[in-house]
Order: structure tokens, then C-alpha cells, then sequence
């Protein structure tokens, strides 16, 4: 474990104030465990020739393999300056987006970031996601320019060039900084004005609030990166230097004699020096004077290079060593590469582990200085605000802010992954040098076992002559049970301690995310602790700390307990933690927020073993790996496959590995992607595929053809489909009608729904409450958001076709807070609003609609439009940006009386819907019979006929508008050079790609696409632009929304042009009829296809004449 031993950690872990919890963000590739190198090289645990090439913290072989970093790792590090120690928890994370959640686990555990930003590529997509990240979490940042030669070496800039080129990087940086400061003081001031004008219930008065007024007051002078603030560092990695002016400002003072206090504020910035007089001067752009920070800094960096590597010039490079007092090994002043005497001379120079080290103790706040607000954060969840909580849960904010590891002190820990390791790696299980003893203890052993295999040999020869020779086969030696155990994956929870001090065999409650500490205390007595029998409480359990380690990168340390606010490893949770989970003494405790994570999942794949009998083995490992990933997620779908959602391609291939080599050990086939998609309905175009103008045939056309369809195969009696696509169905008893008409919602409308499906689902799940009587502790700011929702539809929602469209939604689908739309639009039937939980606010009482027999039902429409949403009839996709509006409803009265007790509320869960198949329940229940009112019970509960008809209406009604298919589109910044930028168009374009702009990046030669291509063209994308450009690019992919596909998958050319042009079907370009195909095929669904059978029959003979 280096120089450092274990004892001085322990030591040190006592003393929070000089205890820094601290990660490494940055975009990809930006050089953060090369970065992570150079400071563990520091520690003694590397050596510094290495640092930079080994990466460390990169312990998995693919990760080493690949390049890139794919689980974030923590390493504790001592540091001592002047008379200071430190000890620093430092976790290195990926950059690869695909990996944004292991970000999110590193960022929860730290009070403090660096953020790394390459000198050339400077401010890239996933520096902007880390920024953002580290501002959610209340994380302060420092920032290390990094890859400073390559502005030397690669873009051959001057050191004044340089200097223009970091200072436009730093303004990047903060700008994005700025713009989230600024969100964050106008949520807090919108959040203040309405708390008054909530207060002051006085409308009278037309009151004008000024909304920059907040920005002008507050102080965020602290919040940006500046040099002279001490919070950058310009370095190179690779090179192993580093700086910040700091150390430029010591060194001249003593040499120029100027105040350190003076060069702090003037080597960055417009300064120079004026050599006559000898003074700092302003002015330097106007005057054409080198900037300080050029002559005294950069100059002298790139004379460095300049002799050391470019001229090779020994001489100079003699008097430079001996002016800076630095000697180096002849080995490595001899050595062929002139990077290696670069190295041994700039490590000595400008060490960059003490340029970063130095600037984390000095500006990265201890976990003491943790802040009343984030402490606030992180125990509210969900709806529930901080000062609703009960009052013990808010005396702990106390214990987090203080810190304190005495005895009395509760102990409060978050989890925020658990990570798995092999038996081997455990220090239990580790081998460690045997002492004198142990070995002639095991010397004798070994003799013994010699002894007694020769006994055992001759005995068998004996006993081998006397019996059959098949016998002898039997007696094999079970396998060992040692040799089991070593192949056992361990998990190890990731985690830190916020309060108390934990111990091995210590007994702690584990609070699942829904656990109420209210609930808790009620429902336990005062005082009760882990020991005790305690009785069911929701979402609480108990576990045992088995071990406890401290991180060491690729190793881990037992330790016997552990003091508040350090990070630290978890043995022994794995049945009680899945993935995420607080542990604390105290029952009091509330679960802390669940983690921010940026991107979702959504490559799916199905997998299965290659022997089917290995099918447990299977199912275990999923159930491992699922632990085991903070992104992944595993399920079994309807149709009972095992499927896997990754995060991306990459992602994907990392899981299958895993599953592949250490969860399951089993050979696994892997289906292709499954591709999501959508279907939707569009207004009626006004131009054909060959862009001819439509007139009004197309839709006569389209309501023609779902007439045919009906009166395929079943009477239409039931059914009737109007002109202008208003379809009328009526129960199979006939007890019921219902009409429907399918209407396109505007785009803008899905997109607000779809960003809004939490508070959808908030809302549906206060109005279930409000129906139940229940009362409900509501949030201030949830119902803003759900009234804030409400205006936003208002204004979207438009014109005659939507007037009062949203005070009569019916619901939300598909799961009820999707992003489709049932509209009631009945004229004698009135129903409660589902906005009511805002109104039931203002009155405190529950509003009533009057009753209406019909009521009863209502849930039965409602279970029939969820049932539609889930699965369209185009490929049985998900709907979205589709509004069912219900015209006419009605119910025959018979059908009250005969089913009174079959309806109550809420009678179909959600739940219970998605379970069923759909298709085949419908096509039973409309059963093509005529019947009579005596025999109607044989059809079932009337309710159950409604939801049926009600879906099928609205299958119907889509069917009767022109339907689209909707793509999951990616979008991803390419950065190329000019030279391979046609190659990156050409592949962009065979695959869907759009371009929505290119710009140069200012002071390079490389230039940043910015595109958008379909998931479904995406699988190779980033391999194909990486080999087609030489390596020279290489993009990220971001979901970024859902587009509908131009072309019309049901188009069949009509005139003779068109036939020439598409052929018969069409098929050749019609890619969205390609996609729907794919589905269908894979869901074994009926798919229409003209197969060749005769080919030769076929050909073309014009041709060959
Ligand atoms: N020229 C130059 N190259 C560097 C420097 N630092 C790192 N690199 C190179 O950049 C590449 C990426 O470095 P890593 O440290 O793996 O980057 P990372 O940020 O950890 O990448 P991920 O973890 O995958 O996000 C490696 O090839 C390094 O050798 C530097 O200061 N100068
Ligand atoms: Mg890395």
C-alpha cells in the first residue's frame, strides 16, 4: 500500500478537517486517470516512471484493453504540506457517456470535483453533463487544464497564442457555470414571489416584480474558474507538469522583488511589465505587450520543449537544469526519447501532483464545511419537503453537519453502488508472506500427505487386482469445497459515512427509498434499536456490517471501524442492498434522494443461454449483474424473453462480458438490438410520396380501407366508421356504445407531456388518493409544477378543435401518465376534472361532480384506452402524440341493474393491464354473436366488454387517420479534422444521419458536427466513423428525442409513374415500412410480403435482347 501504511490512514481518518472526499470528472478521454496516475505516483503505490502509462485505477482488463475508464474506483491518499495532512479519498469516474451513471454514484459521495478539460478540445458535451452534475449535487469544483502540449507539440500555437486559446476555454467553462447559476437564482426567486403573493392574499393590487433583481444581489464571484482565484491548474499528465500561478507568483516575488499579494492578481490577465520602470502595468492587448503570463510563465515552458524536444539541444538544456537547480539521472538524459528526460526534468520542475493536491486541500471544502443546504437536499425525497418531516429527522441535520464520530453520534451511511470483486481480491483471502513457523508447520503437512498417497496407492493396486476394473472409476473425489468458493463474486458496497463512527459486527437498519421515518417512529416503539425483535415496518430492514475496507484502486484494507465522513467499502450487504440504499442507527433517519442519473437506458437485448438447461445459471447471473451496474436493467418481458437495457453500445458490451465471464460463466446467445419504436397519427398530408399534391382521396382512401378491414372476417353491425374518421362500436351484448375519433396532439404538446411524465404521475397518484379519501401530504412546489403543466397545455392547446380541451382530459396513457391524451368530449356527462387535487387545495374539500350513472363505468374507458396506448395496431409499439377523443358514450340501463357489484373503482389496475395480452382478450370478447338481452351474462361483467370495445374503437379510430411510426433519435457532436470530414458525412448520411450544424472550433483545425441519427442505424456507428477516419474522430451518442418518420408505411403506389418509380410495393425505400416490418417479424406478428418463388421467371428480359 506504498509508503504510507495503514496505520497513518487510520490516523488521519479521525480528523475531518483535513479530510477531503474528492472525484475526477471530465468529458471523455480528457485525461482523468492519467491524471489520477501522477497523483497515486505521489503516494509511493506507482512509480513515477509509470505514472501516466499504467492507469492504475483502470483495473479491468477491458477497461485497460479499450482505453477508457468504465467503473469509477476510489483510492485514499495521504498528503502533507507544510505542516499539514491530508488524507484524500479520491474516486476516478468514466467520461463515456454510456457510463454517466457510475458518475453519479462518485459524485454523491464527495464534497468536491476537479473537473478536467482538454487544453484542445476544450468545453465538450459530457463536460457540460459533469458541470451540471456537480452543481445538482452541490459539489464544488476545481479545474485542471489539461494536455497543455499538445497546444506545444500538436498545434504548434506560440506561447501567446496560447494564452488567447486558455483564455477562451476558461470562458467556456464558466459560462456554462453561469448559465446554471443564473436557472438556480431565478427558480429560488419565482419560488420567493409566489411564496408572497401566496402569503399576501391580496389581488387588488397589480403588483410588477422585477426578475433580474435577484441576479444583481447575489454573490457568485466565488462560483467561477479563474487562476488568480487559485482554482485552476494548467498541466500536462502525460508530462507530468502542472501548475497554477500560485507557484509562479512565489517564485518571482523573491526574484523580482514584487508582493506575491501583486503577481496573484496580475499574472493572468492584461498586465505586463514594463522593464524600464520596473512595474506591473494594465494593458497589455492595447499596447501589444506580452501578457505577464506569457513572459514569465509560458515562455519558459515552451523553451523547454523547444530544447529538450525539438532541437534536442544538450547544452541548453544543461543550463536550464542547472538555473532551475534540477538534476536527473543519466539514464534518463541519455535515453533515445526525448519524452523521458521531459518527464524527469518537468516532474521535478512542476510536479503536477503537488500543483493539484496543494490546490484541492487549499480550495475543496472538508466534509465539515458540508452545507445546511445540501444536508436539506439530500434527506428530503420526492414530494416530501425538509420541514415536513418529523422533528427527530430534522435534529439529524445536526449530526451531518457536525460530523462528529463519537459514541453517541448516530451513524448515518449512504451506498451509493455496490460493486462486485473476486474471492481472491478480499484481504481476508489474500496471501501474505508465511513466518518461519507456518512453514515448517506446513513442510510436515505436505510430508504427511505424501506418506499417506503412497499408502492409498498401494492399497488400491492391491484392492484393483481383486475387483472389476469399473469399480475403481466411482470413487472420485467429490470437488472441494474450497475450489467452489474461490470462483464466488463478492459484492462490496461503495459507500461513505456521514455521521457516527461504524464498526465490524455493528447492526444498522438499512431504509429502503419509500421508508418514512414518520412510519417509523410511530410504528416502533421509542428507542427500539437493531438488536431488538422489531415488527414489520414498511421498507426497513436490518443487516449486519460484516467487514469494512478502505479502497485502495485495486486493493482493498480491513479495518476494524471507520469515523465519520470518509468513503469506504461494505462487506457483506449483498442480500439486503440491491443497488443504492441508506444505512443508519437511527430509525429517525430519512432515506436520502435517489441519484441524479443522465442518461436511461435504452439499447435493449434479449438473452438466452446457448444450452437451455443452463437457463438457472442464467437467471442468477442477471440477477448479479443487475446489482452489480447502477444503469443496467434486467427483466423478463410479456412474451417471457430475458432482456437486457444498457445504457448504450458500449455499455451493452461491457454487460455481456460480464455476464459472460463472471456472473453466469455460461455461453449466452444475444438477439439483436430491440429497437424502440412509436406510432402516432399525423394530419393529412398534403403532398404524396412523389411530392404530388394530395386532394381529398388519401382519406377517403384510408377510411376505406379500415372499413374493409372490418368487414373482413367479422359483421360490421357493431361497427361504423365515418367519413371523417369517427368510429362507432358497440358492445357484443349491445349494452354499450361508445364513439371515438383519433386526433393528432401538436408536437409541442408530446414533447411537454412526455417531459412531464413524473408530474403525471404525481397527479394521478394524488387524484387516486383524493378518490380514496385519503389525505395526502402535498408538496407546495409539486402542485406548482402539476398547475404550471396545466397553463402550459392551456397555451399549447389552441383553437376551436382543442377549445377547452384540457379542463376535459379524461387521462393520461399509456400506464396513465404517458404522453397520449383521452379527451371527453360526451356532451351530457361530467366527470371530475383530473386537475381536481388543485382545486381540492383551494376549497379543502373534495369537489363532487354530480352522479351520473355512467360513473360507474368510467373506469372501464379508461382501462380501454390504456390497453390501446400500450400497443398500437401498427406493430404493437407504444402511442404517443395521439388524442382519443370520446364523443358519444352510451349505456343501456339494463346494464346497471344486472351488474351493480362488479364496478368499483379502480377495479383494473395499471399493473394488471400491462399483464394482459391484449390482442387475444379483445378478439374473445368481441365475439362475432348475435344475441338477446336474456342471454347477455354469458358475455361477462359489462365492464369488461367496455374496455374491450372501448379499445377496439380507438384501434379503429387510429387506423382511420393517416399512422406514422415514430423513431428514438440519437444525437451526438462529432470533432473532425477537414481531411476526413466528407468521410464523416458519408457515413452519417448512409445511415439516416441529418446534420443539423457544423461549426470550426475556434483556433484549431478540427471542426464540431453536430447530427441527429436514428437509434435504430446507430449499432457499429461509432466503430464505422473511427475506422473510416483513422481514429481521427470518434463520437458519443445522447438519446435525445422522438421523430416521426416522414414516409407512410401503408403508401402503395397507385399510378403508373409511381410504379415505375418505387415498384410494386414499394418497399425498396419506404423505410418506415422496413421498421415496422422488423417489429412485426420479431413480435411474430402477421407481416404482408411479396416472396419470390420463381426468379427466373422474373427477370427482365428487355435487358438482355
Ligand atoms: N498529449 C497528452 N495526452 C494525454 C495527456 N493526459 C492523458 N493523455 C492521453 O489521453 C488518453 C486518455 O487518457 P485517460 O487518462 O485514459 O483519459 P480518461 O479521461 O481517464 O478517459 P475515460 O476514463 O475513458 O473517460 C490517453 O491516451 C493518454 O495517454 C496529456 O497531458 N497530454
Ligand atoms: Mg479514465
Amino acid at each position: 500500500m506504498g509508503v504510507t501504511g495503514l496505520d497513518k490512514i487510520k490516523t488521519l481518518q479521525r480528523n475531518p478537517a483535513n479530510i477531503r472526499n474528492l472525484c475526477i470528472l471530465a468529458h471523455v478521454d480528457h485525461g482523468k486517470t492519467t491524471l489520477a496516475d501522477c497523483l497515486v505516483a505521489n503516494n509511493g503505490i506507482i512509480s513515477s516512471r509509470l505514472a501516466g502509462k499504467l492507469r492504475y485505477l483502470d483495473s479491468r482488463e477491458d477497461e485497460q484493453v479499450r482505453g477508457i475508464t468504465m467503473k469509477s474506483s476510489a483510492i485514499s491518499l495521504h498528503y502533507s504540506t507544510g505542516n499539514q495532512e491530508y488524507l484524500l479519498n479520491l474516486i476516478d469516474s468514466p467520461g463515456h457517456v454510456d457510463f454517466s451513471s457510475e458518475v453519479s454514484t462518485a459524485v454523491r459521495l464527495c464534497d468536491g470535483a476537479i473537473v478536467v478539460v482538454d487544453a484542445v478540445e476544450g468545453v465538450c458535451p459530457q463536460t457540460q453533463v459533469v458541470l451540471r452534475q456537480a452543481w445538482l449535487e452541490n459539489i464544488r469544483p476545481v479545474l485542471v487544464i489539461n494536455k497543455m502540449d499538445r497546444l506545444i507539440m500538436e498545434l504548434k500555437l506560440t506561447a501567446l497564442e496560447a494564452y488567447t486559446h486558455l483564455q477562451k476555454i476558461l470562458e467556456q467553462v464558466n459560462a456554462v457555470t453561469g448559465t446554471l447559476f443564473t436557472s438556480k437564482v431565478l427558480e429560488e426567486r419565482a419560488e420567493k414571489v409566489k411564496e408572497e403573493v401566496n402569503r399576501d392574499k391580496d389581488p387588488s393590487g397589480d403588483q410588477v416584480y422585477d426578475w433580474s433583481a435577484g441576479l444583481e444581489d447575489a454573490d457568485d464571484s466565488h462560483l467561477y474558474f479563474s487562476p488568480d482565484q487559485g482554482n485552476v491548474v494548467f498541466a500536462s499528465a502525460i508530462d507530468g507538469w502542472g501548475f497554477s500561478i500560485q507557484h509562479f507568483a512565489h517564485i518571482y516575488s523573491q526574484k523580482m522583488g514584487i508582493r506575491t499579494e501583486v503577481l496573484l492578481k496580475t499574472l493572468w490577465g492584461d498586465f505586463y511589465l514594463n522593464t524600464k520602470i520596473q512595474r506591473i502595468m494594465k494593458g497589455a492587448q492595447t499596447k501589444g505587450k506580452k501578457p505577464l503570463f506569457v513572459q514569465l510563465v509560458l515562455d519558459n515552458i515552451w523553451s523547454l520543449y523547444d530544447a529538450v524536444i525539438t532541437r534536442r539541444d544538450k547544452q541548453k538544456v544543461e543550463k536550464v537544469m542547472t538555473s532551475l537547480g534540477i538534476k536527473v539521472m543519466t539514464r534518463d538524459l541519455r535515453h533515445s526519447d526525448p519524452k523521458v528526460l521531459l518527464f524527469a526534468i518537468c516532474n521535478q520542475w512542476l510536479p503536477v501532483s503537488k500543483a493539484v493536491l496543494s490546490m484541492v486541500c487549499e480550495k475543496l471544502p472538508s466534509p465539515l464545511e458540508m452545507t445546511a443546504e445540501k444536508v436539506e437536499k439530500l434527506m428530503s425525497v420526492g414530494t416530501r419537503r425538509f420541514d415536513s418531516l418529523p422533528e427527530r429527522t430534522q435534529e439529524l441535520k445536526t449530526a451531518f453537519l457536525q460530523c462528529s464520530s463519537e459514541i453517541n453520534a448516530p451513524v448515518i451511511i449512504f451506498v451509493s453502488k455496490m460493486f462486485a470483486v473476486d474471492t481472491k481480491a478480499l484481504p481476508q483471502k489474500r496471501q501474505r508472506p508465511l513466518n518461519q513457523e507456518e512453514i515448517t508447520q506446513r513442510r510436515e503437512v505436505a510430508r504427511q500427505r505424501h506418506a499417506e498417497k503412497l499408502a492409498a496407492e498401494s492399497l488400491e493396486r492391491a484392492t484393483r487386482s481383486c475387483s472389476a476394473p469399473g469399480e475403481a472409476t466411482m470413487t472420485r473425489l467429490p470437488l472441494k469445497p474450497e475450489e467452489e468458493e474461490e470462483q464466488k463474486e463478492v459484492f462490496i458496497a461503495f459507500a461513505r459515512i456521514y455521521s457516527g463512527t461504524v464498526k465490524k459486527g455493528q447492526r444498522v437498519f438499512v431504509l429502503g427509498p419509500k421508508y418514512d421515518p414518520a412510519q417509523g417512529l410511530s410504528l416502533l416503539p421509542e428507542g427500539s434499536s437493531t438488536s431488538d425483535c422489531i415488527p414489520e415496518v414498511p421498507h426497513l430492514s436490518c443487516c449486519t456490517v460484516e467487514n469494512l475496507y478502505l479502497l485502495m484502486g485495486r486493493e482493498l484494507e480491513e479495518l476494524e471501524e471507520i469515523p465519520a465522513g470518509n468513503v469506504m467499502g461494505i462487506g457483506g450487504l449483498e442480500d439486503c442492498v440491491l443497488k443504492t440504499a441508506t444505512l443508519s442507527a437511527s430509525l429517525a433517519c430519512s432515506p436520502f434522494t435517489p441519484l441524479n442519473f443522465e442518461a436511461a437506458p435504452i439499447v435493449r437485448v434479449a438473452v438466452e443461454p446457448k444450452h437451455p438447461s443452463e437457463m438457472p445459471k442464467l437467471v442468477s447471473g442477471m440477477r448479479l449483474l443487475n446489482q452489480a451496474d447502477p444503469c443496467v436493467e434486467v427483466l423478463i418481458q410479456e412474451t417471457g424473453e430475458h432482456v437486457l437495457v444498457t445504457a448504450g453500445e458500449v455499455h451493452l458490451q461491457r454487460c455481456l462480458d460480464d455476464l459472460r465471464e463472471r456472473f453466469a460463466k455460461i455461453e449466452i446467445s444475444v438477439s439483436k438490438p430491440i429497437i424502440p419504436f412509436r406510432e402516432t397519427v399525423v394530419r393529412p398530408p398534403k403532398v404524396d410520396m412523389v411530392n404530388e399534391e394530395l386532394g381529398k382521396q388519401q382519406k377517403v382512401a384510408v377510411i376505406h380501407q379500415v372499413k374493409e378491414e372490418l368487414s373482413q372476417g367479422r359483421s360490421s353491425d357493431c361497427q361504423h366508421v365515418d367519413p371523417d374518421g369517427l368510429v362507432t362500436l358497440t358492445t357484443p351484448n349491445r349494452l354499450a356504445t361508445v364513439c371515438v375519433r383519433a386526433i393528432p396532439l401538436p408536437q409541442e404538446v408530446t414533447v411537454l407531456l412526455e417531459r412531464n411524465s413524473e408530474v403525471i404521475r404525481t397527479l394521478e397518484l394524488m387524484n387516486s388518493s383524493l378518490r380514496e379519501g385519503r389525505a395526502m401530504d402535498i408538496n407546495l412546489r409539486t402542485l406548482e409544477a402539476i398547475a404550471e403543466l396545466k397553463d402550459h397545455l392551456q397555451s399549447l392547446l389552441q383553437g376551436r378543435k382543442w377549445r377547452n380541451a384540457v379542463e376535459r382530459i379524461w387521462a393520461f396513457g399509456p400506464r396513465r401518465y404517458g404522453p397520449n391524451i383521452l379527451l371527453n368530449s360526451i356532451k351530457d356527462y361530467s366527470r371530475p376534472s383530473v386537475w381536481q387535487c388543485l382545486e381540492w387545495r383551494h376549497s379543502n374539500d373534495q369537489v363532487r361532480a354530480p352522479a351520473s350513472p355512467l360513473r360507474d363505468f368510467d373506469n372501464s374507458i379508461i382501462s380501454g384506452f390504456q390497453l390501446v396506448t400500450l400497443s398500437g395496431p401498427m406493430c404493437e409499439e407504444p402511442l404517443m402524440g395521439v388524442c382519443f377523443s370520446v364523443e358519444r358514450w352510451d349505456v343501456e340501463s339494463v346494464a346497471f341493474s344486472q351488474n351493480p357489484d362488479t364496478l368499483k373503482e379502480d377495479s383494473v389496475s395499471p399493473e394488471a393491464l400491462q399483464d394482459v395480452n391484449s390482442h387475444g382478450n379483445s378478439e374473445d370478447v368481441i365475439a362475432e354473436r348475435k344475441m338477446d338481452a336474456s342471454s347477455v351474462d354469458c358475455y361477462g361483467p359489462v365492464s369488461g366488454q367496455l374496455i374491450a370495445a372501448m379499445k377496439e374503437a380507438c384501434r379503429h379510430a387510429f387506423q382511420a387517420q393517416p399512422q406514422r411510426l415514430m423513431a428514438a433519435m440519437y444525437t451526438c457532436e462529432i470533432m473532425a479534422t477537414a481531411e476526413v470530414l466528407g468521410r464523416v458525412y458519408g457515413v452519417l448520411g448512409k445511415r439516416e444521419g441529418r446534420v443539423l450544424h457544423e461549426e470550426m472550433k475556434e483556433g484549431t483545425d478540427m471542426f464540431i458536427i453536430t447530427a441527429v441519427l436514428p437509434v435504430a442505424e446507430s449499432f457499429g456507428f461509432a466503430d464505422e466513423i473511427r475506422k473510416r477516419t483513422s481514429g481521427l474522430a470518434s463520437p458519443q451518442l445522447v438519446f435525445s428525442h422522438w421523430e416521426v418518420i416522414s414516409s407512410d408505411p401503408y403508401w402503395v403506389p397507385t399510378t403508373e409513374e409511381e410504379y415505375l418509380h418505387f415498384g410494386e410495393k414499394a418497399d425498396s425505400v419506404n423505410q418506415a415500412l422496413k421498421y415496422m416490418n422488423a417489429v412485426r417479424r420479431r413480435k411474430g406478428l402477421f407481416v404482408e410480403e411479396k416472396i419470390v418463388e420463381h426468379a427466373e421467371k422474373q427477370r427482365t428480359l428487355g435487358k438482355n435482347k
